[in-house]
């Protein structure tokens, strides 16, 4: 066969534009996006395989955590980095100024948070259009995505899309369905609740057509289409987001910061004028708080607790995380540790590497005698 796989995947998209939606046609859409995602996967596999792989932006992660810059040339991306870090990004009345990735440090509360300048993202990123994969590939990795804007330009619609296009899902979490495969018996469907936007023939016919021949498919709440979908497919990165308004200063009637409000509902949202420097306060709080990160105190063996330096994690960390975090040989030579505070049952409690920590807790760890 002469097609390639993209002219395939166009000629489904084709298709599926051209049939009307309504519930006689459902079946057959839902169908051909199953045939889509599994042709996409061959094209990603082929891509990565074939020598020139999409990663050329070789961006080391740093500090606590990563928050990439998103949005279309020119909206003040550049200028936003050089007010929340030491860096220096070019700043430009052009488009395309940042040509390269852009890393900086933001520190605040005592947590060291990077902050990525990238290369504006134009419609038809996700198809490589001004080294779109590459930004993208960046934007999976990151912690936060900051969505920034122009006040007067606000369609993220099409950031959205990009996103989406890549695998990235914003703001909710993956879909409760759990894909086994079995050795006989087909594809069986099982649901703990009523679906209303797909049935249980499709569903097996989704998982079917994505290529299962025998598997137990459980789903636990009312999916649609693309999300079951997404389980398949699997490798999606489901990210937070927030969103930027900036160049405020340019704003003179407050019916439009209202309008602005409303569309993003739903969104964390901090209006700034990078240029200016209003705001940079308010966002650099925002970005703290949307990265979901906690302060532990250490207790060091036999002395007193600092309560003046806390040690920044990520939210959820275990005691095995923050060993590591201090140290990679800790690991080795933990005995146990000592924890008070929110996550202790009782002030003092021994726990293990599997403790999970909460905000302010302090926290002692034993090491092994003779272990570092
Ligand atoms: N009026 C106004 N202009 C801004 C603001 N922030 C950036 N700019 C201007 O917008 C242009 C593009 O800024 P830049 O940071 O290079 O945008 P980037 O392409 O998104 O990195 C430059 O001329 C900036 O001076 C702002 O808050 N208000
Ligand atoms: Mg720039």
């Amino acid at each position: 066969m002469s097609t390639t796989i993209e002219e395939q995947i166009k000629a489904i998209e084709d298709e599926i534009f051209k049939t009307q939606k309504n519930k006689h046609t459902e079946y057959h859409i839902g169908k051909l996006k199953a045939k889509i995602a599994r042709l996409k996967e061959e094209q990603e596999k082929r891509r990565t395989s074939g020598g020139r792989t999409g990663t050329v932006f070789g961006v080391k992660k740093s500090g606590n955590a990563t928050v990439a810059i998103v949005g279309f040339p020119s909206v003040g991306k550049s200028t936003i980095l050089n007010r929340l870090t030491e860096a220096k990004s070019e700043v430009g009345a052009y488009d395309f100024t940042t040509l390269d990735v852009v890393p900086g440090v933001m520190e605040y509360k005592f947590a060291k948070i990077q902050i990525l300048d990238l290369p504006g993202l134009i419609k038809d990123a996700s198809k490589g259009k001004g080294r779109g994969r590459e930004v993208l590939s960046v934007v999976r990795a990151a912690d936060l995505i900051m969505f920034v804007i122009d006040a007067y330009d606000t369609n993220i619609g099409i950031l959205i899309k990009e996103l989406e296009a890549v695998g990235i899902r914003i703001n909710t979490r993956p879909a409760d369905v759990v894909i086994t495969k079995t050795d006989i018996g087909g594809v069986d469907v099982r649901c703990t609740v009523k679906l209303t936007k797909i049935d249980e023939e499709l569903a097996r016919a989704i998982v079917n057509e994505y290529g299962y021949v025998n598997a137990e498919v459980v789903i636990r709440e009312d999916v649609t289409v693309d999300q079951l979908i997404d389980v398949l497919v699997g490798n999606r990165v489901y990210a937070k987001a927030m969103v930027v308004v900036n160049k405020i200063d340019l704003v003179k009637d407050k019916a439009h910061m209202a309008g602005l409000k409303k569309k993003f509902r739903g969104y964390s949202l901090v209006f700034i004028s990078a240029e200016r420097g209003t705001g940079i306060d308010e966002l650099k709080e925002a970005i703290y708080h949307n990265l979901d990160l906690i302060s532990i105190y250490l207790k060091p063996q036999g002395r007193e607790v600092d309560l003046d330096v806390p040690l920044v994690v990520r939210k959820d960390a275990t005691i095995g995380d923050v060993c590591d975090v201090l140290h990679r040989s800790i690991r080795q030579n933990f005995r146990y540790a000592i924890v008070w505070g929110r996550s202790a049952k009782f002030p003092g409690q021994t726990v293990g590497l599997d403790h999970v920590l909460l905000d302010g807790d302090i926290l002692s760890i034993i090491k092994k005698r003779g272990g570092g």
